[in-house]
């Protein structure tokens, strides 16, 4: 990767820069007079947000690896062209390819109202195609303002019809799990668990986590505000072109299992997803494309 010819052609003085950390991945630092913002190109996943005189507001694994081949554990992944295993060839990666490619900065701009964006882009190749066999062009648009704005655009470049599942799978940061209330959900059905069949209905007005949680629910458009007493702050997660939410939350027992997070992790992590899967697959013509969205706000 040529940091320097990247950063000639992209890098707007005193508000974005790409340079190498993180084990050498190329990474887009913004800072602007909302936020300060870290983006890493493989995988097109932001690793951090932290608003102007905030804390930060992603969780980070302090065990992730930051090395090509590997998913980056926290921040915002990419799940595409599926989401979770794949349904039918287990040697395939979960959660989709996307997380693991070098993506390509193809725009940075600097917006009227002071906001940065920064746009991505991945295209299907020979190697893909053998994990995808859909010609497409993948973007991810990154804005940087009062809120933090990660769009995901895909366009069908071939001659027939495509469709895939996804999710942005963000990872939020909390002061402790035992201090969180998640509101947005109530009534909303979901399947509790990969497994599950039958949904069950939330009745209560405030999602709290005290175990392992793996809830997905289906036909919400809602916003979600995880509620943080430890950090006296709301983060308030929309979303848009998804109906499905799923709240995962390891548990003590699984988060030992997972290599690239301490014993200890899941207890400062809820990620809260907006996801394309169950009754929403998104089927997209030739030509045509769908966006997936989410906005996360900070409010007191
Ligand atoms: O969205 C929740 C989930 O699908 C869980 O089932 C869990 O596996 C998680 O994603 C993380 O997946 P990963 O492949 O990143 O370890």
């Amino acid at each position: 990767m040529n940091f320097s010819s990247l950063n000639k052609k992209h890098r707007i003085p005193g508000k974005l820069e790409i340079t190498s950390e993180h084990g050498g991945l190329p990474i887009a630092i913004i800072t602007n007079k909302f936020a300060k913002v870290l983006v890493s190109i493989y995988g097109a996943h932001v690793l951090s947000y932290q608003p102007k005189g905030q804390e930060e507001v992603l969780w980070m694994s302090s065990q992730s690896t930051f090395e090509e081949g590997n998913p980056i554990r926290g921040g915002i992944p990419i799940c595409f062209p599926w989401f979770g295993p794949h349904a039918s060839d287990s040697q395939k990666p979960q959660h989709g390819f996307a997380r693991l490619q070098m993506w390509k900065v193809t725009k940075t701009a600097d917006l009227p109202g002071g906001e940065t964006q920064l746009c991505l882009s991945l295209q299907q190749d020979q190697k893909l195609k053998t994990l995808w066999p859909y010609s497409f062009l993948a973007e991810m648009i990154i804005t940087v303002g009062a809120s933090l704005n990660v769009a995901f655009r895909c366009t069908n470049t071939s001659k027939e019809q495509l469709s895939y599942t996804g999710a942005l799978h963000s990872y939020f940061t909390v002061s402790d799990i035992a201090n969180i209330k998640i509101k947005g959900l109530r009534g909303s059905r979901y399947y509790n668990g990969i497994g599950a069949t039958v949904p069950s209905a939330q009745e209560e007005d405030n999602l709290v986590i005290q175990k392992e949680e793996n809830r997905r629910y289906i036909d919400t458009t809602s916003d979600c505000i995880i509620e943080d007493s430890g950090l006296s702050r709301k983060i308030r997660v929309g979303k848009k072109g998804s109906r499905v939410t799923v709240v995962w939350n390891p548990g003590a027992e699984m988060a030992k299992k997972i290599a690239d997070m301490p014993d200890d992790g899941y207890k400062t992590m809820i990620c809260v997803e907006a996801v394309n899967a169950y009754n929403d697959i998104v089927v997209v013509q030739p030509k045509e494309n769908r966006t997936l969205a989410t906005t996360v706000t900070v409010e007191s």
